[in-house]
């Protein structure tokens, strides 16, 4: 009855008022093409994914999950929030897919096809906690110029696939190799064939680790064609942007990758802390590795009533990158005290870790439900924003959701 932007095709309005059971009222001021507001959600624009999904931008695509979506164990691919650095891969054919592995630290130049990569290579499944290095970084001030993603830049999906080592090994590594790089068949915003939109990497240690998967497979389905279908790589507990989707071409290199957005000031950070505001030199930044210690409320949704007397579950997840969260605990007074909740053992190395905790309020009113993980260093989310940096990242404050005890 639409198009992707909402705007509604001739003489659909009759076939909306029977959708809706009612007449429009009105109908005749709606402004042409112009879609009823009640029609309006993500389900239809991006299929698969779910309604309530918050859409930051549209071109490329960038689209975050709220807290109390990502309350599952594992992430359902309807619940994956999206970020795209480019546009998607049209006509993407699995039976005709290839990667290649090449580079100046490879032994030889291989191109497999999926078949061949689930024919020839041992499956392996694991969760493994993506989060985008630029979660949170709508609570800078001043501000950072990117997409102002809040909470929801984060997954913990199943994803099956081969070890990225178990093929690099196959092709053979040189003893100089020190990095791997990715290439997706997305194409630059620009639509120039000749730019990447992004071309990141990881140094060869996490490359070989166990972890570490080419995967074709989220929680035993295919990858949804937003995150990647039919192949990308899946590093847990590293910036997300070093997994690649839509993956055709692994470089094996001598050097740091310094392929798009691998360079300058992306996915970057000052090597020391600097005052909010500050201008500082790309010879001062260095490249985002293990991601920090943080968690979140999935339940319940922030803003929810209970009545007096009433004790409350809470429960979410935490992750610590390459670490273990050791300790969950909350606060109902701003920070003030703290309570020690029951946190599990991830499913496996670099997934999340769920917890749950029963918190009592004293008296009706307003309360703030703070949730503080610390990880097996002993580091623990700051309570408000940490270190300002120049592009936002990094953000892995407390998570603090509303509650309302009523006076019955
Ligand atoms: N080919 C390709 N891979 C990519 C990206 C992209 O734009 N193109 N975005 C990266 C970034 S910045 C993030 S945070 C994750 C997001 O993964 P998701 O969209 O599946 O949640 O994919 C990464 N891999
Ligand atoms: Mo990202």
């Amino acid at each position: 009855m639409w198009n992707r932007r909402g705007f509604l095709k001739k003489s659909a309005l009759s076939a909306m008022a029977a959708a809706l059971g009612t007449e429009i009222v009105f109908a005749k001021h709606l402004p042409k093409g112009l879609k009823p507001v009640v029609f309006q959600n993500t389900e239809e624009i991006l299929p698969g994914k779910h309604p309530d999904l918050v859409i930051l931008n549209d071109r490329p695509w960038n689209v975050e999950t709220p807290p109390h979506l990502l309350n599952d164990l594992i992430t359902p691919g309807d619940k994956m929030f999206i970020r795209n650095n480019g546009l998607l891969p049209e006509n993407v054919n699995p039976k005709s897919w290839t990667l290649t592995i090449e580079g100046e630290s490879a032994k030889q130049s291989k191109t497999y096809t999926l078949k061949e990569l689930k024919e020839k290579f041992e499956h392996h499944t694991y969760q493994l906690t993506l989060e985008c290095g630029g979660n949170g970084r709508a609570g800078y001030y001043p501000p950072a110029s990117g997409n102002q993603w809040t909470e929801g830049a984060v997954s913990c999906g199943q994803w099956t696939g081969v070890r990225l080592k178990d093929v690099l090994n196959d092709v053979g590594v040189k003893s100089d190799a020190i990095y791997i790089g990715y290439y997706g068949k997305d194409e630059h915003v620009s639509g120039d064939p000749d730019k990447d939109p992004i071309s990141r990497g990881v140094p060869i240690a996490k490359a070989m680790e166990d972890e570490s998967l080419i995967a074709w497979s989220l929680n035993g389905e295919e990858i949804p064609r937003m995150n990647g279908y039919p192949l990308r790589l899946v590093f847990g507990g590293w910036p997300a942007s070093c997994s690649g989707k839509w993956l055709e071409k692994i470089v094996i290199r001598n050097i740091v990758h310094d392929g798009a957005k691998m360079t300058g000031t992306s996915y970057r950070v000052p090597k020391t802390p600097v005052e909010p505001g500050t201008k500082v030199p790309e010879s001062d930044f260095e490249i985002i590795e293990s991601m920090p210690v943080k968690s979140l409320i999935t339940f319940p949704k922030s803003g929810a009533m209970i009545s007096k007397g009433n004790s409350l579950n809470v429960n979410g997840h935490a992750w610590a990158g390459d670490l273990e969260v050791a300790a969950m605990e909350l606060s109902i007074d701003f920070g003030a005290t703290w309570q020690r909740v029951k946190l599990d053992k991830p499913a496996n190395r670099l997934a999340w870790q769920h917890w749950s905790g029963e918190v009592t309020f004293p008296k009706p009113g307003y309360y703030e439900v703070w949730a503080k993980a610390t990880d097996v260093n002993g580091k623990s989310q700051p309570m408000v924003i940490p270190g300002w940096n120049p592009k936002g990242y990094l953000n892995n404050s407390c998570h603090r959701i509303a509650i309302k005890v009523l006076e019955s």
